[in-house]
């Protein structure tokens, strides 16, 4: 049977934001394990509608599989409706983070199938259901499927352990690799390949809905793997800087150190960014970070601010960022530091504690990238917190809002008064770049 995984396009022409490696996986892991041919469709470098209604035409596809972060869910609910009203027979399924966290399923909005956390082996059930004529969807874990008029909710199960054989992906299925163009905000860095070692986060900050994705748990390819993985996209995008999406590449040393050996033992040379936190920061690591090629590391730094850093529920203090930033520095690793201004409780003085802590650990403006707006994601204790505050009491993330000040379709925490302090905060922060630069 054919499918066909998208990505919608969301912010126009999104290049930089790359190809989604999620649905990759799942093309990968169906095509190689069954006799189903799963093509990946990426509507960030083409969003004309008929373009794809074409191949879905010419390859015979029988299902379309749509994911959907929440800023994305009306973009994937009107690809569902137009494809619906195109291929009356197309079986349609939605599947990412935003079901994940939300189980609301829009009524008017023709999904088949509604599928949670990993999708590779729900997506393979359906698909072999479907072949088998078998519309008997019950025993497919983790999926909602419509029967008659309502959707029934199926068992949901933790979330699967081992994920080396859902791991490798087939970059032959990047029809157009060379049109991506991936960049850090660093000037003079070459362009990056986004790569996953692991699944998952086991902290629970309020402004991230990570702890309702994963159960709260990490997952982690082995070393061996991950390393076959890394060989398969150096070959495939030469010269390229790797830049590891996981939530936490450094967590754990031994197993750092155990990447280490696998990849010297091959002898494969590479450069590579990673986010991390504070805490995962220790000398050990950063010298074998280092030695392994690690060109750059990215901080969820959030504040500087012990106190806005506890309402967040970071679990990390300003001292530990300080000291991790320091070490990090010294062994000449380029440093990027986001940070959350307007955090609800977060006030001026805050903000001055965060430039100190800045300039303790040795970081310059240039190396932060301010996000002015706390965005109201489902699923966050701060969206529960502010939610009777700042939306409709009947909101519904079904609905569209145009009076509600959105980013890209999710809420903002906003007022004039956020505005106002906003620009104050702002002020403090250009200080800050100019004095450090
Ligand atoms: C890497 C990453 C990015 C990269 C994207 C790289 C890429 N092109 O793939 C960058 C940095 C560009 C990015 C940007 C953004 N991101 Co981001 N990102 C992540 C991160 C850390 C990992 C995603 C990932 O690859 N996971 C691993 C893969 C295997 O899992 P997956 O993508 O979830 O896919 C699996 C399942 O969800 C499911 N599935 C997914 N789609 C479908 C579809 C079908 C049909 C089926 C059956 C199954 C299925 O199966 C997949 C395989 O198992 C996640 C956090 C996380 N831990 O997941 C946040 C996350 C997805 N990002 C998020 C956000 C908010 C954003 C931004 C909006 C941030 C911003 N403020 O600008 C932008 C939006 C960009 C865009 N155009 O969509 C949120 C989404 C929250 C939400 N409620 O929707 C997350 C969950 C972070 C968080 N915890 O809050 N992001
Ligand atoms: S912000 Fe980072 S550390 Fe905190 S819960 Fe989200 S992914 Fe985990």
């Amino acid at each position: 049977m054919n499918a066909v995984v998208i990505k919608c396009s969301t912010f126009g022409s999104a290049k930089g934001f790359g190809f989604q490696i999620g649905l990759l996986y799942i093309a990968s892991f169906i095509n190689r394990v069954s006799g189903h041919r799963v093509h990946y469709y990426d509507m960030q470098l083409d969003d004309d509608y008929s373009h794809l209604a074409e191949f879905i035409q010419a390859n015979d596809v029988a299902l379309a599989g749509i994911t959907c972060n929440s800023h994305e869910r009306h973009s994937a609910y009107d690809l569902a409706k137009r494809l619906r009203r195109d291929f009356a027979d197309l079986k349609i399924a939605v599947g990412g983070a935003h079901h994940t966290i939300v189980r609301e399923f829009p009524r008017n909005v023709p999904v088949d199938f509604y599928v949670f956390n990993d999708g590779e082996i729900s997506l393979l059930k359906i698909l072999d259901h479907l072949e088998a004529g078998n519309h008997d969807f019950s025993d497919i874990q983790d999926i909602a499927f419509l029967s008659e008029t309502a959707y029934c909710l199926n068992p949901l199960q933790t979330v699967k352990k081992d994920i080396d054989d859902i791991s490798l992906i087939d970059w032959s299925l990047l029809k157009r690799a060379e049109d991506y163009q991936l960049t850090l905000p660093i000037k003079g860095e070459p362009e990056i390949v986004p790569l996953l070692s692991s699944r998952g986060c086991p902290f629970d900050c309020s402004f991230c809905a990570a702890r309702l994705m994963n159960f709260r748990t990490i997952r982690w390819m082995s070393p061996r793997v991950f390393v076959d993985e890394l060989e398969k996209v150096l070959q495939t995008f030469p010269g390229k800087m790797v830049f590891i999406y996981d939530d936490h590449f450094l967590l754990k040393s031994k197993r750092l150190n155990a990447i280490h050996e696998e990849v010297r033992a091959r002898g494969i040379e590479f450069q590579w960014g990673a986010y991390t936190r504070a805490d995962a920061v220790d000398e050990q690591k950063i010298k074998i970070a280092r030695e392994m090629g690690c060109r750059m590391l990215s901080f969820g730094f959030e504040s500087g601010s012990n106190r806005v850093l506890k309402l967040m529920n970071k679990r990390i203090t300003s001292s530990q960022q300080i000291r991790a930033l320091r070490i990090v520095k010294k062994h000449g690793i380029v440093t990027r530091c986001s940070l959350i201004l307007n955090f609800p409780g977060e006030t001026l003085v805050d903000v001055l504690r965060t430039v100190v802590t800045l300039l303790r650990a040795g970081v310059k403006g240039s190396e932060t990238i301010v996000a002015n707006k706390v965005i109201l994601f489902p699923g966050t204790a701060v969206f529960e917190k502010l939610r009777d505050t700042f939306l409709p009491a009947d909101f519904s993330w079904e609905r569209k809002y145009p009076d509600l000040p959105a980013y890209k379709d999710v809420p903002i925490y906003d007022s004039w008064l956020i505005r106002v302090r906003t620009r104050l905060k702002r002020l403090i922060l250009k200080a800050h770049r100019l004095l450090t630069g």
